[in-house]
């Protein structure tokens, strides 16, 4: 059959992301015999006119369409990406009648509103590498595939669902430059994203995760076998690969024997995550780290408050959160520390607690992200939160357009002063308007063709000295 695939991402902030996702599935359809064609609309000026081309051309017989963003979770400047959806289905319906199947991490969160949204004839819920063949496989041969397991489809309005009942297997990371003009993503300090496992024992409040990856025990990929595709990522022009795993380190023998076996083979690669936990940080993790070749990690601390972490069910501690710190700042890999302000619990007083852990604990080479509001979506504890407060009467179906939980227990007005002031004391702290500035895209260029490589955090200081001495104010 001839499948066409569409990447429907475009988001460039705060960097553009391969489309892991869409590329796994496109490879996993063309194994199971398929003549595949993947589009990826990142970089496309008009995504509906390249739809209509590619579709005219190409003459697909299953279309699949893969959604990786719903919003940019910034309370700020939402932007709600579900939005330009309707552009491409309509681009793909005008042209097209092959049936048409929708995937990806946002759709696992709201896929009720997103089938709503799309009008696709198929939802494929989390994995996609087995279930899509699946689909296919149906569709060749002229049944039905909506009684698979992992799917969902809207029937006379009604949001229909069957579970997935299959273990899902852990992604292999596919041959991006088979798929992707990874030039133009390298050029924007892009990394190469590998997936090693499936699953999470944490139970945050705010998290969707569940819904994506259920509930379940971890997937685990060997440590020979991660390596494996490190290795083959290195060797195929990817020097800066990053885990995409939900946690890097949980659990920590995971993380470490993947290290050990990226040690053993003598890969190298310069090594990324931005999803270390301050719970499971410990001397022998950061050493087989360093010692792998990590050129930065992010560390998911969210707050340095016990109230505020016990509030937001993370699981772990101020203590661990200190403990973590003490730490890394023996080591030499920069670190991303990622702090989430207005949460459940939030007060003025936790949130300067917070502010004064990372004046108190980061590297030089360190930097510090505040977030401030928690992007509330239907089916986590924080919704049930917002509600039982009565911070939210919307329906579920609404929650595509983002909604966000601040705490009423904090002055919102005195705690965006607060941020402004110290960040602009503290060249190495950066707030969401950072991550989303339009000065960002043009900065990451400017990196890369001055031989800079990734994280470009790494670079926060310089690029806000810099940008204040040509006089174009802040990253911003
Ligand atoms: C790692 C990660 C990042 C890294 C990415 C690094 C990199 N080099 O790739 C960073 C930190 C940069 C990042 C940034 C952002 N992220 Co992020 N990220 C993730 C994370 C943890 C993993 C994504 C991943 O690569 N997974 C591995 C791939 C293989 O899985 P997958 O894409 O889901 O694909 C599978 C299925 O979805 C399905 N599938 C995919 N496509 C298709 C297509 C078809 C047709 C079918 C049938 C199936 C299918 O099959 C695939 C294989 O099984 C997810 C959470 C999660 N667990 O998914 C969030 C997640 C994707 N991110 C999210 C968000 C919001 C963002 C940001 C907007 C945050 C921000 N404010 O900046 C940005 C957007 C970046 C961009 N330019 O688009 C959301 C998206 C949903 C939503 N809430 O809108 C998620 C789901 C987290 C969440 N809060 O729920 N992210
Ligand atoms: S640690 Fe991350 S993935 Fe796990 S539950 Fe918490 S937010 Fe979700």
């Amino acid at each position: 059959m001839r499948v066409l695939i569409i990447s429907t991402n475009r988001n460039i902030y705060p960097e553009p992301v391969m489309p892991a996702g869409a590329c796994a599935v496109a490879e996993a359809a063309q194994r199971y015999g398929h003549d595949v064609k993947l589009l990826d609309l990142m970089f496309e000026r008009d995504p509906a006119r390249a739809v209509r081309r590619t579709v005219k051309r190409y003459r697909p017989e299953a279309t699949g369409v893969s959604i990786r963003n719903i919003d940019n979770n910034d309370i700020s400047r939402p932007a709600a990406f579900y939005k330009e959806l309707k552009a491409v289905t309509g681009a793909i319906r005008e042209t097209s009648g092959a049936p048409l199947i929708i995937g990806g991490a946002a759709l696992s969160v709201m896929p009720r509103e997103l089938l709503a949204e799309t009008g696709a004839d198929l939802a494929i819920l989390a994995d996609g590498e087995r279930t899509f063949p699946a689909a296919l496989e149906a569709i060749a041969t002229g049944k039905r595939p909506f009684a698979l397991k992992g799917t969902a489809r809207m029937e006379n309005g009604l949001f229909v669902s069957v579970p997935a009942m299959l273990r899902p297997s852990v992604t292999i990371p596919p041959a991006y430059e088979r798929w992707l003009d990874t030039r133009r993503y390298l050029q924007m300090l892009s990394t190469a994203p590998v997936l090693t496992k499936i699953g999470c024992h944490f139970k945050c409040v705010y998290c969707t995760y569940r819904k994506l990856d259920g509930e379940r025990p971890y997937e685990l990929m060997g440590p020979a076998e991660a390596a494996g595709h490190v290795e083959r990522l290195s060797r195929t022009g990817f020097r800066d690969i990053e885990f995409v795993d939900n946690v890097f380190n949980s659990p920590p023998g995971h993380a470490i024997s993947i290290c050990a076996e990226v040690i053993k083979r003598k890969i190298k690669a310069r090594l990324h995550t931005i999803e270390i936990n301050p719970l499971f940080v410990s001397r022998e993790l950061v050493r087989a780290m360093e010692k792998a070749g990590f050129a930065g990690v992010g560390i998911t601390a969210e707050s340095a408050s016990d109230k505020v972490l016990s509030a937001l069910e993370k699981g772990f501690g101020a203590e661990h959160v200190i403990k973590a710190a003490q730490v890394l700042r023996k080591s030499s890999l920069p670190c991303l520390w990622i702090f989430m302000l207005g949460g459940p619990g939030e007060t003025n007083e936790t949130a300067a607690e917070t502010i004064r852990f990372a004046k108190k604990n980061l590297k030089p080479q360190d930097a510090a992200f505040f977030n401030v509001g928690v992007r509330i979506y239907p089916g986590t504890g924080i919704e049930k939160i917002a509600r039982a407060e009565g911070l939210l009467s919307i329906t579920p179906g609404e929650m595509l357009s983002p909604v966000f939980y601040l705490s009423p227990h904090i002055h919102f007005e005195r705690l965006f002063r607060q941020l402004e002031e110290e960040i602009a004391q503290n060249m190495n702290f950066i707030d969401i308007r950072s991550m989303q500035s339009n000065r960002l895209p043009w900065i990451r260029r400017a990196f890369a063709l001055l031989g800079a490589r990734p994280p470009l955090w790494r670079h926060t200081a310089i690029i806000r000295r810099w940008l204040s001495a040509l006089g174009i104010g802040e990253a911003r």
